[in-house]
């Protein structure tokens, strides 16, 4: 399909409520729209690239820069055919994968509307829904803690995730385990303890936990060697990973047992799919990793966990956990057994809500 046009709108819409991780709080969620245009079709894609550079070095800024001065360029005007050409043609930018990711989203909705066949199906897929938890931020105390996880096993989710940082660690996740003795319950510190503060974690491998999610630095697999090694439960990664190559090397060098997937943080679904059959292979766990995504990428998650290896439950929670009002027209609930169902529409499986459009857009260029 001849890429004919592309627009990218940068918007910001506000959360249900803040979210607190241990590089800081965020009442809103930026993120970039992307829309391919190409024989009367539109392919939609979300970049997941945050206004702060807290999660990873990029940010809503460096991709639209990144975007709109190499990546649409190189893909205008040209024949794509699948994702793989999308690839090809950007893979001269070093780096910068949740600007590529965005990109590739578009042109996996764009074909798969061409060719009536949903994301999922596409990439293989074998569920038509898929087990989903809430991961909660870092609240005012733990008892407010246990409150917030209290409304969220009411309103259905299976499977909690808690956020930790210095401080804010054994105590927060033993009062949740204390109050809630059987739930499936795992923590997130999003790199923010090093080989030497990480020994006050010990406690949480008494705790039962699915697992402890990137408790060190993002560029640091062979401390997480070190540290996988003192302790019984699994640990994850997250941040570590970028490529199909950390992650055969994380395995390799034993510095996790299991490994989250965000197509975002690898720069497209193809990488994010080819994880998957890496650690499928090996008989090692991955889960679908979410960045408070918008209907848009929400959708792409879901078809993504669709996956036959992605046996934990992802970070992929229903719209009113998030927003109030979303950018597409579609809502996702929860199901009574933890689960959302998959998108069967062609595509993403997703239409968009022009005026919520409006009003959450920062700015918007179009390039042709
Ligand atoms: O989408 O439910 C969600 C958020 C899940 O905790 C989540 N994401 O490190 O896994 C992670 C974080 C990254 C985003 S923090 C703003
Ligand atoms: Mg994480």
């Amino acid at each position: 399909m001849i890429i004919e046009a592309v627009k990218i709108s940068h918007l910001r819409m506000p959360l249900v409520l803040p979210f607190e991780t241990s590089f800081g709080r965020i009442t809103s969620r930026d993120c970039i729209l992307l829309e391919i245009f190409s024989e009367g079709l539109t392919g939609y894609g979300e970049c997941v690239a945050d206004r702060d550079p807290g999660y990873s070095y990029e940010t809503v800024n460096t991709a639209w820069h990144i975007l709109k001065d190499y990546l649409i360029p190189a893909v205008l005007g040209r024949n794509l055919h699948d994702a793989d050409d999308c690839q090809a043609m950007v893979a001269n930018v070093r780096g910068h994968p949740m600007a590529k990711a965005g990109l590739e989203m578009a042109l996996w909705d764009l074909i798969g509307k061409a060719q009536s066949r949903s994301l999922s199906s596409m990439l293989g897929g074998v569920r038509t829904k898929v087990e989903v938890g809430v991961s909660v931020g870092i609240q005012e105390t733990p008892q407010e803690l246990v409150k917030v996880v209290e409304r969220y096993l009411q309103d259905g989710y299976q499977r909690i995730k808690v956020k930790i940082k210095p401080g804010r660690d054994v105590g927060d996740v033993g009062a949740v385990r204390a109050a809630f003795p059987s739930i499936r319950l795992q923590v997130d510190a999003n790199s923010a303890y090093t080989l030497a503060t990480a020994e006050r974690l010990k406690p949480l491998d008494g705790l039962d936990l699915l697992l402890i999610e990137q408790p060190l630095a993002e560029d640091d697999l062979w401390d997480h060697h070190k540290l996988q090694a003192q302790f019984a439960t699994p640990i994850c990664l997250d941040e570590s990973i970028l490529s199909v190559r950390h992650a055969r090397q994380a395995l390799e060098m034993a510095a996790c047992r299991i490994i989250n997937i965000k197509a975002g943080r690898v720069g497209g679904m193809n990488q994010g799919a080819a994880i998957h059959s890496l650690c499928h292979n090996k008989g090692v766990p991955v889960w679908c990793g979410g960045m408070l995504e918008t209907g848009v990428g929400r959708a792409a998650n879901l078809a993504l966990a669709s996956l036959p290896g992605f046996s934990l439950p992802g970070d992929i929670s229903a719209t009113e956990r998030y927003y109030q009002e979303d950018i597409t027209n579609e809502r996702f609930q929860l199901n009574s057994d933890s689960t959302i169902n998959v998108p069967k529409a062609p595509g993403l499986g997703i239409s968009i809500n022009e005026k919520a459009v409006k009003r959450f857009l920062v700015k918007a260029e179009s390039m042709s």
